[in-house]
């Protein structure tokens, strides 16, 4: 299947799924969304594949959280649906039979540290910049992020980076057990 805004490669057992919207550090926005959940669908019925990694396009970022340009003029019902989306897309990445791991290579914030929580395993690069910087723009995490983030790092540190927008670099993330 052919994709605009993902690339997807499958070598051996192994399928990478690249996020691909360099433009804007890879930001989530509905059609990305959307081809996710559908390359995700494919995968899961897959007798070879046994392994997904995600990652993002470019060396700057895995996931730079969902497209702001494309929810600043949302209205409740569009954001609902964009949530539903993600959230979908998500909880299939966290239930598929295959293995999953996120390989963050750059920046994962709200959405994209919702991406990269929802996979079994993350590996991450020197670079790597993990955050929840939702509160900043008068939201919540909304991907999921307010559950896996707690169940990953306790509810006292999930609170304080949600509450702080605090970004942490990988050795924050790794001793924090993110
Ligand atoms: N969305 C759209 N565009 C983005 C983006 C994003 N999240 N992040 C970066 N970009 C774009 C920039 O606008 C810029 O575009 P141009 O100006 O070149 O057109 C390009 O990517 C390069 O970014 P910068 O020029 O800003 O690059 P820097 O190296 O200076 O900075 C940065 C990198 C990652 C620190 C910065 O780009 C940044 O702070 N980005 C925003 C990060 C962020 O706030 N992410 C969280 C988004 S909110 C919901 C609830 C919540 C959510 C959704 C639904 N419901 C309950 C319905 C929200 C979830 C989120 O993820």
């Amino acid at each position: 299947m052919m994709y605009e805004h993902l690339l997807m490669e499958t070598k051996e057992q192994v399928a990478v799924v690249t996020i691909n919207n360099p433009k804007s550090l890879n930001a989530l926005n509905s059609a990305t969304l959307a081809e996710l959940n559908a390359c995700l669908a494919e995968i899961e019925k897959s007798k070879d594949i046994r392994v997904v990694i995600i990652t993002g396009a470019g060396a700057k970022a895995f996931v730079a959280g969902a497209d702001i340009s494309e929810m600043v003029n949302a209205t409740a019902a569009e954001g609902r649906a964009m949530a539903l989306l993600a959230k979908e897309a998500f909880r299939r990445l966290e239930t598929m039979p295959q293995a999953t791991i996120a390989a963050v290579n750059g920046y994962a914030l709200g959405g994209g540290c919702e991406l990269a929580m929802s996979c079994d395993i993350r590996v991450a690069a020197e670079n790597a910049v993990f955050g929840q910087p939702e509160c900043g723009l008068g939201i919540l995490p909304g991907f999921g992020g307010t559950q896996r983030l707690a169940r990953l790092v306790g509810k006292g540190r999930a609170k304080e980076l949600i509450f702080t927008c605090d970004k942490i670099d990988a050795q924050e993330a790794y001793r924090i057990g993110l």
